[in-house]
């Protein structure tokens, strides 16, 4: 299936891991509010159904996708989490604040992640426009909120399982 088509979403294929043990942050930007809320309904709902309890899994919103990586490192340092999943949408605009914001928030949640030996997912659209992103968030490419959720758990499982 040629990639532009792919709904990359449909994990019927591969293994995913139980959840049912693991504890989640989910932060989520209130920028392209529209975007981020079906964002999160997808990776709520993914976690759910691959097993998560919904007591263990902890959303708090943050003003924009700049702040996903402050809100994480909080979340980690306050909460006793196995994965944190930042949510947010940044569409390419006239100015440069679109190249600050992705590249902050890209080199953020890596950061974050190794500081506290942690999974934390990069759930953020970069898109070039709002039907891009609409595609991405329940439509014809899947919702990469289901995506993220899938990633938080496999990385969950493999903090778990690596031993020496
Ligand atoms: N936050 C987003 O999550 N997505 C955006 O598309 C977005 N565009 C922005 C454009 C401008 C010009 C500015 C100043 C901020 C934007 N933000 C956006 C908000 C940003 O992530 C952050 O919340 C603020 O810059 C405050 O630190």
């Amino acid at each position: 299936m040629a990639t532009y088509l792919k709904n990359l979403s449909d994990f019927s294929g591969t293994q995913v891991p139980d959840a049912v043990k693991y504890r989640f942050g989910i932060v989520v930007a209130e920028w392209n509010a529209e975007i981020t809320n079906a964002l999160y309904q997808g990776a709520y709902h993914s976690l759910i159904n691959y097993g998560a309890v919904a007591e263990n899994i902890y959303t708090y919103p943050v003003p924009g996708s700049f702040e996903l990586t402050s809100g994480a490192d909080i979340l980690l340092q306050k909460l006793d989490l196995d994965a944190v999943i930042c949510l947010g949408c940044v569409i390419q605009g006239e100015t440069r604040h679109f190249d600050f914001i992705c590249q902050a928030v890209a080199n953020g949640v890596s950061n974050v992640s190794i500081k506290h030996h942690k999974p934390v997912i990069f759930g953020v659209l970069t898109t070039d426009n709002q039907q891009q992103a609409i595609d991405r968030a329940g439509g014809k490419h899947g919702n990469k909120g289901d995506e993220a959720a899938v990633t938080a758990i496999k990385m969950a499982h493999l903090a778990e399982t690596v031993s020496v």
